[in-house]
């Protein structure tokens, strides 16, 4: 119910030197008067002492902030509870405000479902917000930031709007055959409609960088056994998670480590030595291997540096644009130093001595920031809006092609709603507006 108050513990659950618990609700002002204590000047911190409403015992001293309705976090009377961050003061304080009248434990995600039913934020504004506070890198955080400030909000709403002004001029050509609009005006309307279909599908072709940053990029490390996979996974995350050894076939499960790599999230993959193996356990890391591959963003093809110049069949095989090639244990290639060199493509590294790792290290680095640095309009980062979008192109597309004029208003109306979908404004009455507002019809 709306008209609950909630509370809840907004900090982290622990040991800490300070927590925080935040009251939302018609009776969060009466809950302070429980706790004996009152609000000073509003946004303002004041010390406050919080004490039990039964007993009258001291729960902690510490900071008060109110935010009064509507110009808080939810909309709502809002209280900010600051003690210090012991278990049984925050204990304590959470019992206390359970017995108050009212109030309530909040559920999952209900400060920010208030603030959205209040308008305060848009759905994609809510689900930055759980973006930050899941935030592990430093493009992650970017890009939540960047949502959080409405730039997809504002992009979607423009379109909206647009769908929505050609829209009502179009029911206006329909009902109103009479009043002879312009041909320019007629015109216009499905310039801008194709032009609004371009923008959106040169949105969802973004390669799905947004995503990637959100859910971080995909690298597998393939190549045939005992090339120096595993060795590479444990240099590159800076830790002994896979298991090394000279005898070919070790690695038989993927192994998969997510790391921070010049401030972008990926996701690194350690896979069985491509060969055939007749083994079946083998065999099955090996199949694991391949569907890895298939599945990044980027691989890492390392050759046996042993053997060079010859390099394995299977692994060369499966190189794409996509694929940095590196040759590994350059100390056991013989002869002029010269011709190892590493060229475009190719890299020379020696994961025993350190040689040429510096260069393999910045070259993957540039590409992961290429990946995903194209560009600086907001991308998409959900697969809900990638679908709401695709859903709202092909309304688009079928409303530019529609035999009459009846069956496109309907197409706009299917559009303009999948684009509700995803701020989560879906009401229908606005068109009626629109139509007041842009024309003098009822002279
Ligand atoms: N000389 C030399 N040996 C290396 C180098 N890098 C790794 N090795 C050795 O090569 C052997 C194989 O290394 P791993 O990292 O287990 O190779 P892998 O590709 O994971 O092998 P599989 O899991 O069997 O596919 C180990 O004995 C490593 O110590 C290098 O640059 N030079
Ligand atoms: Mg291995």
């Amino acid at each position: 119910m709306v008209n609950d108050t909630i509370f809840a513990l907004a900090s982290a659950v622990g040991r800490a030197g300070i927590a925080v618990v935040r009251l939302s609700g018609p009776a969060a002002r009466g809950a302070l008067a429980s706790l004996r204590c009152a609000p000073t000047s509003p946004r303002t911190a004041s010390m406050a002492s919080f004490k039990d409403p039964r007993s009258g015992e001291l729960l902690d001293d510490g900071l008060l902030i109110w935010f009064p309705a509507p110009g808080s976090f939810t909309g709502e009377d809002v209280a900010e509870l600051h003690v210090h961050g012991g278990r049984a003061v925050v204990d304590g304080l959470l019992a206390a405000l359970s017995g108050i009248n009212g109030l309530r434990p909040a559920e999952p995600g209900e400060f920010t479902r208030r603030a959205f039913e209040h308008g305060k934020m848009d759905l994609t504004q809510a689900e930055a917000l759980a973006d930050l506070v899941d935030a592990e890198t430093r493009a992650q955080k970017n890009q939540a930031l960047q949502q959080m400030g409405g730039a997809l909000k504002d992009l979607y709403d423009d379109w909206r709007v647009i769908l929505i002004q050609v829209l009502a001029h179009l029911e206006a050509v329909i009902d109103f055959p009479d009043e002879n609009l312009p041909q320019e005006t007629t015109d216009r309307i499905w310039v801008r409609l194709r032009n609004l279909e371009k923008a959106i599908a040169k949105h969802l072709d973004d390669g799905g960088r947004g995503e990637r940053i959100r859910d971080g990029i995909k690298i597998a490390i393939i190549g045939p056994p005992n090339a120096g996979k595993s060795s590479l996974l444990n240099f590159l995350v800076q830790r002994d998670v896979a298991i090394v050894s000279d005898i070919p076939g070790t690695t038989r499960d993927v192994i998969e480590v997510h790391m921070d790599l010049g401030g972008f999230a990926v996701t690194v993959a350690d896979t069985a030595g491509l060969r055939a193996a007749g083994n079946i356990i083998e065999d099955e890391g090996i199949r694991r291997a391949l569907m890895r591959a298939q599945a990044a963003d980027l691989k890492i093809a390392l050759f046996d540096g042993d053997i060079y110049p010859t390099l394995d069949a299977a692994t060369l095989s499966l190189i794409d644009s996509d694929t940095m090639t590196v040759i590994n244990k350059a100390d056991l290639i013989q002869g002029d130093d010269h011709h190892l060199e590493s060229k475009e493509n190719t890299l020379f590294i020696s994961l025993k001595t350190g040689v040429g790792v510096d260069t393999f290290l910045l070259r993957l680095q540039e590409w992961v920031s290429l990946k995903m640095d194209r560009g600086t309009a907001a991308p998409l980062t959900r697969a809900r809006h990638r679908h709401a979008l695709n859903d709202c192109v092909d309304a688009v597309r079928r409303a530019i092609d529609a035999p009459l004029q009846e069956l496109a208003a309907q197409d706009l109306r299917l559009a303009a709603r999948a684009l509700g979908r995803i701020t989560g404004r879906v009401d229908v009455e606005e068109i009626l507006d629109v139509i007041f507002r842009d024309f003098c019809i009822g002279k």
